[in-house]
Parts: C-alpha cells; structure tokens; sequence
C-alpha cells in the first residue's frame, strides 16, 4: 500500500516552511521516525521523521522549495503490503519520480500528527505559550485563521485561502511580506504569471527603504509601511576596498537579527551588575554531579542558577511579566519558563524549560542537556522555543567577566553568566581566595526600576551563596 507522508502541524503560526536538506532518495527503506527531510521554519530547523515504514517511492521535494502543512513530502510503499504491490505493479515501483511541482499540494487527507518527542521526552505544558519574540510585527498582521488554528483543518483552510487569492505568492513568501509590512499585492511577480518570489519581496522592501522605488510601485513611506526592517541602511560599496562575498542570511540569523533590533529599538535597557561567592555552592556541585547524572542531566552553573532564578521570579513578580503597551497593563505571568541561551553552529537559539518552578534541579539539568543537545543537533521544534518568562544566557563555559545581554521581548529581564573564577577576598581581616561567579542582569527599565532589580539580582547571589534562601523565601 502507498502511503502520503505529509507535513504535520507544526507549531501555532508556523504554516510552511522551506527544505534545506533531502535525507532519503527513491528506493530506500526507511523506518518509522527515520528522518526524510530536514526543514527550516521561522522558528527552527528540524528534521521531519517518516510517519510510516516501508521503500520510498516518491520524494518531490528538493532542498530550497518551500512546504506547506499537509503538503507531500513522500510517498512509501509500506511493508505489509509490498509483495502484493509488486506483483501487481512492479514496473510503476521502479518508474522515476514525477518531476518536481512548483506548489506544494493540498492535503486530501488528514495530515499526520505533528512530531512528538520521545515518552521519556515530554513534559506537561501546564500554560498556553506566550508569543515568541521573534515573530512581533507578524503576529498583528497576520489573519485570525493562521494565528490561532489548533488544528490542521484550521492550517489547510488559512493554507487555501492564502492560495486562493489574487495575487500569486506562496504562504512563506505572503508571510515574509507580512515581517517586512510589504503589501504583497504591490509587489511585481517576476515569476512564471507574475508569481511573487522572496526576492521579488526583498527587492520591493529594499525599494522602499532606499526610496528606489525600482519595482515601479508606489513607495511606502511612514513607519507603518515598513517592519523591522524599517532601520536598515543601503550599504556602501565595500568591493571598491576588496573582495567581499555575499552569502543570503539564515532563517534563524534573519529572525535573530530582527528580535535584537525590536528589543534594541523597544525596551530602555539597563544593566545591572552583581557577584556571588559560589566557593561552598561549587563544592556541593561536584559532590552531587554524579547523583543528577543518573537522571540524565549534567548539574552545571546554568542548572543551578535556573533554580535559584525560578524561586526569585516567584519572589520578585514583575520579572515574570510582559508589558502591554497597547492596553497600559501588566501581564503577570502565574507559570515559570525559564529560556536557556544555546550557541549552536546555525546561530543563538533560545529553548525554553517549561514549569522549572516544579521541577528539581535534576529535573532542570536533564532539560536542559536534553534541549542544547537538540538545538545543536537540529532536533528542537518550534515548540520548545516558545512560552519563555525570562532568559539565562551562560557564557561562563566560554570566558569573560561581564557583558549586557539584551532582553528577549516580550520578556522583561535576562540574567547573563560570566565565568566564575578565583579572586581574593577580605573576610575577617584577612584576604580569602573564593571562587566568584560575576551575574549581569539586563531589565526592562520601563517596568522595573532599578533599585527592584538591584534587590531581585542581590536575592539571586545570595540564594547561590546560601542555598537555603530558596527554602526559607523561595
Ligand atoms: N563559570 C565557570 N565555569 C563554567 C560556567 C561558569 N559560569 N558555566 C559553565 N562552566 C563550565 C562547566 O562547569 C563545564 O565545565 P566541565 O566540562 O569541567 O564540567 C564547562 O564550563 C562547559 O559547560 P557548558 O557550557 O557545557 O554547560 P552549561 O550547562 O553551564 O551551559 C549552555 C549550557 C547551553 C548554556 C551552554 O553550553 C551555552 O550554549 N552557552 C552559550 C550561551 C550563549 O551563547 N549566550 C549568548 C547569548 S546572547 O548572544
């Protein structure tokens, strides 16, 4: 029997997304979970597993073309009933794959459930997930349907609509225009019946900033004509100095860089700065590392101070808060997700470990090995970056001293570790060596007030300094 994999849901506003990698070719025998495709979304790259098992006898989709959820990405021809099929109809298994389609197409049936993690993997999400910051200009712009459908048949109808309208352009390119505040319907399609291509959108955005106008449509001026991109300037000619090569921004770099501008440009920042003497705190660490193994977890600073982090955000409210402008209110948020800064080769994501608040710290250090392990390994789903309270950004295993981390908006404060390290200090009249951990904490000056902070980062030091804080006050 041949089987349609398809592209399950994915996250809440993630609709499509575009093939950067083909893991399988007609012929090969996959299995169920076996990674097909690997796909980056707004969010995230991950890999799509194969939702049946059995010879691939059609893949359609080549890395750069975009798919939709319920697209196709493979046909199997399934084991139980292989040997019928190929008494019946042989010659069509060995016959080549249709030639790539220009769109992806609609579902006919119900598209597979979105990939799981693993039992042992799951956690309960006792919260709706906040918007992540990523996404603040699209969020508003984008319909009802696609910004809350919870199920696929809510994706398809957004799906068909967007493909049903006028104006010819895929939903990523729709919403790529959407990120920019680009009217799709007056950019040129420069495709085959005036399609729209992302570039045709880049070159109409760039039109508008550099006031060009060179798709000959009208320039939009005003600062709702344009999104994020509203800041950037026309660069100089660097190749009249030297070589220079020119590569296109990543998904992830392209978010990045658009999250850090609307913090940059949004939140008045402050940095506040503050060292705990963790001399005791790393012995306990050392001692207990081997018991928080066994569960899987490796006890380092970043565990621990998530901890200490998630008792402070019950002690200190309004760092666990959101401020909405449009309305003049606070957003207190009753639940703790604490996100976790990962470096990994594509770029900073930003996985978040949900409920820390009821979680041990064994619990928290297997989360978060578990999830740098898949941000690094292109396993995180959209879904593990978004609902985060606040942010921990850990240098420490790298080096420095100090640094200003910038608040992940719509969040209102981030905690950036530095490397701990021995310094001299005077205790009862004589210079002691202590191993001190240097913390900077970067806050939202328009909801916390410095003296707060001040006293949210000295409770922080002194619950790492006297652990016992986080039963008395936490
Ligand atoms: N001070 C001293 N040593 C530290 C430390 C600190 N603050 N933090 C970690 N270390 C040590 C660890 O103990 C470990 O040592 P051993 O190998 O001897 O045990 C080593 O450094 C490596 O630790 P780690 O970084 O792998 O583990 P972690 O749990 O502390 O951090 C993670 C995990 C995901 C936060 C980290 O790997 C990472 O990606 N950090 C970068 C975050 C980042 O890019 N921030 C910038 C965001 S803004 O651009």
């Amino acid at each position: 029997m041949i089987v349609e994999v398809r592209l399950p849901e994915i996250s809440e506003n993630v609709s499509s997304g575009d093939v950067t990698k083909v893991l399988v070719k007609v012929g090969d025998t996959v299995a169920v979970d076996q990674p097909l495709i690997e796909l980056e979304t707004e969010k995230a790259v991950f890999e799509v597993p194969s939702t049946a098992a059995g010879v691939v006898t059609d893949i359609r989709l080549k890395p750069g073309d975009s798919v939709d959820v319920g697209g196709v990405i493979a046909r199997i021809e399934t084991e139980a009933k292989q040997g019928a099929a190929q008494e019946t109809s042989a010659p069509q298994k060995q016959a080549p794959a249709p030639a790539p389609k220009a769109e992806p197409e609609q579902p006919k049936q119900a598209p597979a459930p979105a990939p799981q993690p693993r039992a042992e993997e799951r956690r309960p999400v006792a919260n709706p997930p906040q918007p992540t910051p990523a996404r603040p200009v699209s969020q508003d712009a984008q319909p009802a349907q696609e910004s809350t459908a919870e199920n696929i048949r809510d994706t398809v109808v957004a799906v068909a609509q967007e493909q049903g309208s006028a104006v010819p352009a895929s939903p990523t390119v729709r919403r790529m225009a959407r990120e920019l505040g680009v009217d799709i319907n007056q950019v040129r399609g420069s495709g085959p019946g005036g399609r729209i291509s992302s570039e045709d959108v880049s070159a109409f955005a760039k039109s508008i900033i550099t006031g060009a106008g060179s798709q000959g449509g009208p320039v939009q001026t005003g600062p709702s004509s344009i999104g994020p991109a509203a800041g950037a300037r026309a660069l100089p000619d660097f190749s009249r100095y030297g070589e220079v090569e020119r590569t296109p921004m990543s998904k992830i770099r392209a978010i990045t860089a658009q999250s850090m501008s609307y913090a940059w440009n949004t939140v008045p920042h402050v940095t506040q700065h503050d060292e705990a003497d963790i001399t005791a705190l790393e012995e306990a660490r050392k001692k207990y590392a081997p018991r928080v193994e066994k569960g899987g977890g490796k006890l380092t600073m970043a565990a621990i101070v998530t901890k200490v982090c998630a008792s402070a955000l019950h002690r200190f409210p309004d760092f666990n808060a959101s401020i909405d402008m449009q309305h003049g209110e606070i957003v207190h948020k009753k639940y703790c997700n604490i996100g976790i800064a990962v470096d990994t080769d594509r770029g900073l994501l930003v996985p978040v470990v949900k409920g820390v608040d009821g979680k041990n710290l064994t619990e928290i250090a297997a989360d978060i090995t578990l999830l740098a392990e898949k941000a690094r390994t292109k396993k995180i789903m959209p879904d593990d970056l978004e609902g985060g309270c606040f942010t921990i950004s850990n240098l420490g295993g790298i080096g420095g001293v100090g640094f200003t981390p910038i608040v992940y908006a719509p969040e209102v404060a981030i905690l950036g570790v530095s490397r701990a390290s021995m310094k001299p200090v005077y205790i009862n009249n004589t210079f002691e060596p202590r191993l001190i951990l240097p913390l900077s904490l970067s806050y939202d000056h328009r909801l916390i007030d410095g003296a707060a902070a001040a006293r949210f980062l000295r409770w922080v030091c002194e619950a790492l300094e006297n652990p016992i804080l986080l039963a008395i006050e936490g």
